[in-house]
């Protein structure tokens, strides 16, 4: 039978092992059960002291945190979560800080998507062909809502190996009656003169509006610079990165070899690379739209400086 304290850091445990086997995907997706596990995590505590929980907090914090490390969404889900327990006097008031703050950060990033879909929607025109890579919710629902409106639409998902998160996009729009078709990864610089728009979903972006999203979606920027296609990116802007303000790089990270071939159809001696995500700069993004509206790659960094404020000089590592 286990106590109270072994419960919860259970569920701590569960998220981020989930998160890690990529059981729950997609830089929104993680942040939510991030801070909804910190909200059980604070909720079910059990200790008696202020201190204590402090401690027991930080150990939960870097347990979520190490469990992917590229999209910052999930930091910004955690550290909004906790944002006020070290200004709160006593434990009750530290637990209870917590519990609220990852409420509002989960209420405010499905609040978020939503803005995006019908800001999004707008600029999605009657007659598109819209390219999309992997599966971004944020682009899920912009086009969804799109053809909501009634504009006919033609979309072209990338398969985007080696998940295939594809799958989930063309069946998830499949299901809403969109005309989607499905190609795998290096038809993109064939069918991108049949593309009208490119929209994609983020799971970074950097001060100086840089992108960092699915590994290939830097292959789908140059094909449409050539091609000129717009080139749109979905994104809250929980996916902004204080961090990259004071000029940290963004880690990219890198998976096993075995999510791309079975290790008995290679020679021994072969190396397999793995990178999960790819960056793609500022200068191929025509727009990047937010809940917020619609903003321009070069304004990223005010608009972080503006929503932090002092809070910049504060980053934590
Ligand atoms: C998913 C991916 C998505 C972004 C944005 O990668 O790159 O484009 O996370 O998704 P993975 P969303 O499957 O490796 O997590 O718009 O849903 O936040």
């Amino acid at each position: 039978m286990h106590n109270n304290s072994e419960r919860v850091s259970d569920v701590i445990a569960e998220t981020a092992f989930a998160i890690k086997e990529m059981h729950i995907r997609g830089a929104g997706r993680i942040a939510r059960a991030g801070a909804s596990a910190l909200c059980d995590f604070a909720d079910g505590y059990d200790g008696l002291t202020l201190d204590g929980f402090k401690r027991d907090l930080d150990v939960a914090v870097k347990k979520i945190l190490d469990s992917r490390p590229t999209a910052v969404s999930l930091w910004n889900g955690v550290h909004y979560s906790i944002k006020d327990v070290s200004r709160s006097s006593d434990l009750k008031a530290a637990m209870n800080s917590v519990v609220v703050n990852s409420k509002e950060f989960i209420k405010g990033s499905s609040e978020a998507i939503r803005s995006i879909a019908s800001i999004g929607a707008r600029v999605v025109q009657d007659g598109d062909v819209i390219m999309t890579h992997c599966n971004s919710s944020a682009v899920m629902e912009v086009i969804k809502e799109a053809h909501r409106q009634g504009k006919r639409l033609k979309v072209f998902a990338t398969e985007s190996r080696p998940w295939r998160q594809g799958i989930l996009t063309v069946n998830e729009l499949a299901d809403e009656g969109v005309d989607v078709t499905l190609i795998i990864d290096s038809a993109v610089r064939v069918v991108m003169k049949e593309v009208s728009k490119v929209l994609v979903g983020a799971d970074t972006i950097t001060s100086n509006g840089m992108l960092v999203n699915k590994i290939g979606t830097s292959h789908l920027a140059l094909a449409a610079n050539e091609a000129r296609v717009p080139f749109y990116v979905c994104s809250e802007t929980y996916k902004f990165s204080p961090m990259t303000i004071r000029g940290d790089r963004v880690t990219i990270e890198e998976r096993g070899p075995e999510e791309v071939i079975n290790a008995e159809e290679i020679r021994s001696s072969v190396k397999v690379f793995n990178p999960v995500f790819d960056s793609t700069p500022a200068k191929y993004i025509d727009a990047i739209i937010t809940e917020v509206g619609i903003v321009s790659p070069g304004s990223v960094y005010e608009l972080m400086i503006r929503r932090l404020g002092d809070g910049v000089s504060n980053l934590r590592d």
